[in-house]
């Protein structure tokens, strides 16, 4: 990363002539070519022409938010392991979640999707969604890549906390690089059915076609007794943490890897928005992973998205300041601790746009744009997105305008400054992605 934008990240300021110099430095910039090593969470990777990981992602990876101290990812996920452990216990009064916050965060696409049975078309595994390693390895996209690993492995009851790594829009509740908690229960028919006493009556699967290779379908009382289960913990969950009177809604959706599933919704920020996903895991990949003779539930939540609302905090950027003015408001060892973020000072917003034609020949996706933004202005962008589109009725050539929403979270940044940034993305998208900056 350039000086300029080092330099403006730690809020000093370098003067403008040193614009040109910088400019030329930043249209050499790094990227891994094919053939090359990549260093990954100490671990080393062989690079292909999949390989889409920018120095700024790169720059993310193992620094486990979730892990540090006094961090407040860390502290709510403490709250959300102690609830947990309280909630289900074996006969001998243990937790009987085990917890993974350790997992290394380069899966394989095995993992990330076919695992999950996400078909081999679906749009969830595009490059232009995905960081790719190389053509078998990737960032993972959600913690439920380690769910069929570990039901393998023999785990019935599991929490894997986790950075996860998206190709998303930025805006003030979707990050490039987020936390999830993954949660998995599994039952065995006397587990679900135990306290009814007349157990040899229910079936855990509907009856199914004789001779049928297809695994089993769910009893509808099995649906009803797992839903209840999952909506009850989860509910339970948010109650906990944000008291009895928060407004939430269930919301129906859909996973390849859960059904029925759902989404649970939560009054933030003055918007209806999403927090977990959730389902009853599809029997085949149980079947796949060993356990026929059970059956479960999953859910995937994003952690950021919970805090935000547990501590109020406004803006998802804000997880990664290291500003004292921001961790200090955290220290403290009990998890527990009732606390209110307050912000700093609120520094205003500078939003620029900018215009340019597509190339003909080229698959120009908005999400490199997105990345390119990222990786020049990196936390200063706080948004950026499609504003205008349109193709010339003549020439048939289309052009794009997005809007750059550019945000210092310690200080108010002047326009200068911020043409600065604004004119290397202009450089940076002509010399890389082929654009005609109008
Ligand atoms: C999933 O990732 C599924 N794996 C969840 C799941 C697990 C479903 C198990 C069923 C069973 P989704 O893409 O909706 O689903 O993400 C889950 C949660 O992550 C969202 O509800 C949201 O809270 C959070 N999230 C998603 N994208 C972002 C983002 N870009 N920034 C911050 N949080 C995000
Ligand atoms: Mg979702």
């Amino acid at each position: 990363m350039t000086l300029l934008i080092a330099s403006l990240r730690l809020g000093r300021l370098v003067p403008s002539h040193n614009l040109t110099c910088l400019t030329r430095h930043l249209s050499v910039k790094a990227t891994y070519k094919p053939g090359d090593k990549m260093t990954i969470a100490g671990k080393e990777y062989l690079v292909d022409h999949m390989n889409n990981i920018t120095p700024h992602l790169l720059s993310h990876v193992g620094k486990n938010l979730h892990l540090q101290k006094h961090h407040p990812l860390h502290h709510i996920s403490q709250r959300i392991i102690k609830y947990m452990y309280g909630r289900y216990l074996s006969p001998r009064g243990n937790p009987l979640f085990s917890v993974h916050t350790h997992l290394h965060p380069v899966v394989t696409v095995h993992q990330n999707f076919d695992s999950l049975l996400i078909p081999k078309d679906h749009v969830s595994r595009r490059k232009s969604d995905n960081f790719y390693v190389n053509e078998g390895q990737l960032l993972r996209a959600h913690t439920s890549a380690h769910q069929s690993e570990l039901i393998s492995m023999g785990l019935d009851n599991f929490l894997v906390i986790g950075d996860v790594y998206r190709r998303d829009e930025i805006d003030s509740s979707h990050y490039p690089v987020f936390h999830q908690v993954e949660g998995v229960r599994l039952f065995t028919k006397s587990e679900l059915y135990g306290s009814h006493q007349n157990m040899e009556e229910f079936q855990l699967f509907a009856k199914g076609e004789p001779g049928s290779r297809q695994p089993p379908l769910h009893h509808p009382d099995t649906v009803q007794l797992l839903e209840t289960d999952l909506k009850n913990c989860l509910m339970d969950l948010a109650n906990t943490l944000f008291g009895k009177e928060v407004e939430m809604r269930w919301v129906d959706a859909y996973f390849p890897f859960t059904h029925p599933s759902w989404e649970l919704e939560v009054w933030l920020n003055d918007e209806w928005t999403e927090m977990l996903g959730c389902g009853l895991i599809h029997q085949q990949i149980l079947c796949n992973s060993g356990v026929s003779d059970k059956v479960g539930w999953a859910f995937g939540l994003g952690l950021e998205r919970w805090a935000m609302k547990l501590y109020e905090i406004p803006d998802i950027r804000v997880f990664w300041s290291t500003d004292p003015g921001f961790l200090t408001q955290f220290t403290f060892d009990d998890p527990a601790t009732p606390v209110k973020f307050k912000l700093v000072s609120k520094c205003l917003p500078c939003i620029n746009d900018i215009s340019f034609w597509i190339p003909t020949e080229s698959e120009f996706e908005p999400a490199d744009f997105y990345d390119l933004v990222r990786d020049v202005g990196g936390s200063l962008i706080e948004r950026v997105h499609l504003v205008d589109e349109f193709t010339h009725p003549r020439t048939g050539l289309t052009s794009h305008c997005y809007r750059i929403v550019y945000r210092h979270m310690e200080r108010t940044l002047t326009q200068e400054e911020v043409n600065q940034i604004h004119h290397i993305i202009e450089i940076q998208a002509a010399d890389t992605l082929g654009v005609t900056v109008r």
